[in-house]
């Protein structure tokens, strides 16, 4: 039994159904296989916690772990799978709100869906585009960026609009991104780790989980991933690819998922009890996104919930938290607040991330008044 383990069982009790969740997540990762490249991840944070660990114990730095992109679910054990159950997010606020903590001093951790779209390199696929519309346009930006928007998901659905920008501007703004980027891995402290299984998140997410929590004193987790509610346990997982000749019931496929072990609580109460967690709520119903979003911040007690829906995602979200007494009890009433995004500004994640930041450091400060 790992210590982690251990830790889960005694910290993790009271009611049945929360032992229940705890014996599933405990089995979940007993019966699935860590990513194949776990030691190469495992020595990236061993680097990245030596390098900072002295300002992020001595409280000059802060930390921000933050998950995006969906995960996929195979119906056949990867790597022979050719067919997923997907879970739709492009990761662009999770790539965005990555940009703006590091912009605010934070060193971060990202961890992404591979092919989802990536910090600082979101903003130039479409300035990207405009210069490849420009004939003659080449130079070491262009040519450096471009590396990346080449692996993006979605970059044949960049809208290019309307060509207003003369030369000058577009590679103006290309260096500055790229001087962005440059600075947040360089200066702040930049990370980046890829998924694209559950399998691979749900390891990801613990490894880093207690890792942050393990070097850093202010950690603030927010999880904008977007993980498949439903998945097929490995063991029950096809070998080969499913043959539709051999499917039993006329050529119709009936795949048997479970529920994915609820893996939010294990972060917040085991692997990671010192930070500040934030989750995403997505609905596509409005009528339910509130009574979700509540029922969520009482099954996982996370620290804030964002709710947002799918249309008006980038326009607008609610965040929601309970309320707490100065000496840091809660009074049982939640708390919400509604962002919209300023018609001026970009995108919302920067109002997000200074919403978000103010709350960390109250609850960064209560629980240093509380440990004195
Ligand atoms: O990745 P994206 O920018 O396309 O969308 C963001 C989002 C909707 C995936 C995120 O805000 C979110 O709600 N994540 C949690 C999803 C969930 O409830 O499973």
């Amino acid at each position: 039994m790992s210590p982690s383990t251990k830790k889960r069982k005694s910290d993790v009790g009271g009611d049945e159904d929360e032992d229940e969740d705890v014996r599933k997540c405990n089995q979940f990762f007993a019966d699935t296989p860590e990513p194949s490249n776990v030691d190469v991840i495992k020595h990236s944070l061993d680097v990245y916690f030596s390098t900072h660990h002295e300002h992020l114990r001595n409280g000059n730095k802060k930390i921000a772990f933050i998950t995006s992109g969906g995960t996929s679910a195979p119906l056949e054990k990867p790597p022979m799978a050719v067919r997923f159950l997907d879970n739709f997010s492009s990761g662009a606020r999770g790539a965005a709100l990555c940009e703006y903590l590091s912009k605010e001093g934070y060193c971060v951790v990202s961890l992404r869906r591979t092919g989802s779209k990536m910090p600082f390199i979101r903003k130039c696929e479409k300035l990207f585009a405009k210069t490849k519309k420009k004939k003659n346009v080449h130079n070491e930006h262009v040519d450096f960026l471009s590396m990346f928007t080449s692996t993006t998901s979605d970059n044949n659905t960049t809208e290019i609009g309307e060509d207003e920008e003369n030369e000058e501007d577009l590679l103006s703004k290309l260096k500055s991104i790229q001087a962005d980027r440059h600075r947040a891995y360089t200066e702040h402290g930049f990370l980046e780790i890829e998924f694209t299984t559950v399998y691979e998140y749900l390891h990801l997410l613990r490894l880093v989980s207690e890792k942050v929590n393990a070097y850093a004193n202010d950690v603030i987790i927010i999880h904008a991933a977007a993980v498949s509610d439903f998945y097929i346990p490995w063991s029950e997982l096809a070998s080969h690819k499913i043959q539709s000749n051999a499917l039993e019931t006329s050529g119709n496929l009936f795949a048997n998922f479970s529920s994915t072990p609820k893996m939010l609580k294990m972060c917040r109460d085991v692997w990671s009890p010192n930070a500040f967690c934030v989750s995403f709520k997505l609905e596509t119903d409005a009528s339910i996104i509130e009574q979700k979003t509540l029922s969520a911040m009482e099954k996982y007690n996370m620290h804030c919930i964002v709710a947002n829906e799918l249309d008006k995602r980038y326009d607008e979200v609610t965040l929601f938290q309970k309320e707490e007494h100065e000496e840091g009890k809660k009074t049982g009433a939640v708390d919400a607040l509604r962002l919209l995004r300023d018609p001026g500004e970009e995108d919302i994640e920067k109002q997000l991330v200074d919403e978000l930041k103010r709350r960390h450091e109250a609850h960064a400060a209560a629980r240093r008044k509380l440990a004195s």
